[in-house]
């Protein structure tokens, strides 16, 4: 963390007096930790701030939305943020396409901004002025843990509310302290706000992760009838079908990360799931574990590429035209071999 920008950032944040906080589209943990905690930690300073999501909050974060009473951008956006609002507050993100419901709003307004993020992509968000603060470290796992140590840096209080926040963002973005991103930095912020609040890391990892419905375990009855081994059981495959859906009683969003079900089992080095919703398009989920897991590189964005697509080294996707039936070979052939 660069402590100087970090104190300037702090400095301009602390000057306005009505706080406008926005943070990416269909919002994680972390986003929503981040926006809850600095909004309560800038009402405690006596400021005026107001968080926005764009749309409803997931109903696993249900607890985050009641600590932070998010307004919503879709039926309450401030018809004129720039009288409003003093100063524009945007976490865990700096890229227009991830602020895009608000995105022409704010190129068309004069608002000061100051960017808390740790992503190593970013936009140049500034319009129509020159002097943005660019609070960015890429180096810090979450928003969440960025945002506790410019409190800490700052010498800003955090409530336990905002501590319960802050951790919950920390766990999100860590898979619970377990992805690759997890480090002394991320435990220690984890470490003082347990103690501190005495926060219970079992209740909150029951409503993170027991929070989904039983449409989306019967979703994933049916889908895990479609399971296939290949290779020696290197490589999984899963589909969902429309059929599926409707069976089950499920949303889209309640197949969320379903792809990673069959990573749970040792011998398994790559998964794809391939659902088609019967609209002509049969969209691809890959993920592949880690070489120092499987003693190779099976890099899944390359192969999602392949259909158009694109992702991570570890975790992509890709949407082709056909049905499952036409899509099924070619996407098979292209798994087993990046393991063979
Ligand atoms: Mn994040």
């Amino acid at each position: 963390m660069d402590v100087d920008l970090f104190r300037k950032a702090g400095q301009r944040v602390a000057g306005w007096r009505r706080i406008m906080i926005l943070s990416h589209d269909r919002p994680d943990g972390d986003a929503l930790g981040a926006m809850a905690s600095m909004q309560r930690v800038l009402q405690g300073l006596g400021h005026q701030a107001v968080a926005f999501t764009y749309d409803t909050v997931p109903p696993r974060y249900t607890f985050i939305d009641e600590i932070a009473g998010f307004h919503r951008w879709s039926n309450d956006a401030p018809a004129d943020i720039d009288a409003r609002f003093d100063g524009l507050l945007i976490v865990d993100t700096c890229s227009w396409s991830q602020l895009e419901p608000a995105a022409e709003y704010l190129k068309a307004s004069r608002l000061p901004k100051v960017v808390l993020d740790h992503h190593a992509t970013r936009d140049l968000l500034t319009v129509n002025h020159t002097d943005d603060i660019y609070a960015i470290d890429a180096t810090s796992a979450s928003a969440c843990g960025l945002a506790y140590e410019w409190c800490e840096l700052m010498g800003w209080p955090v409530d336990c509310k905002g501590g319960e926040a802050l951790f919950a963002g920390m766990a999100a973005d860590t898979g619970w302290f377990r992805f690759s991103n997890t480090d002394g930095r991320t435990m220690r912020a984890a470490a003082a706000l347990l103690e501190r609040c005495n926060l219970r890391a079992d209740i909150l990892y029951t409503r993170l992760n027991a929070s989904y419905s039983p449409a989306r375990l019967r979703l994933m009855r049916h889908m895990l009838d479609t399971l296939e081994f290949h290779a020696d059981g290197k490589v999984a495959t899963i589909e969902l079908t429309r059929e599926m859906f409707e069976k089950a009683g499920a949303t889209p969003t309640d197949a969320e990360e379903l792809v990673n079900e069959p990573m749970a089992a040792r011998s398994v080095m790559a998964t794809v799931l391939m659902t088609d919703m019967g609209d002509g398009v049969v969209r691809l989920n890959f993920r592949s574990k880690s070489p120092e897991l499987i003693g190779r590189e099976i890099d899944v964005a390359a192969i999602a590429h392949a259909f158009g697509g694109g992702g991570h080294h570890r975790a992509a996707g890709a949407r082709v035209p056909g049905t499952l039936s036409t899509v099924r070979p070619a996407v098979l052939a292209a798994v087993l071999a990046a393991v063979t």
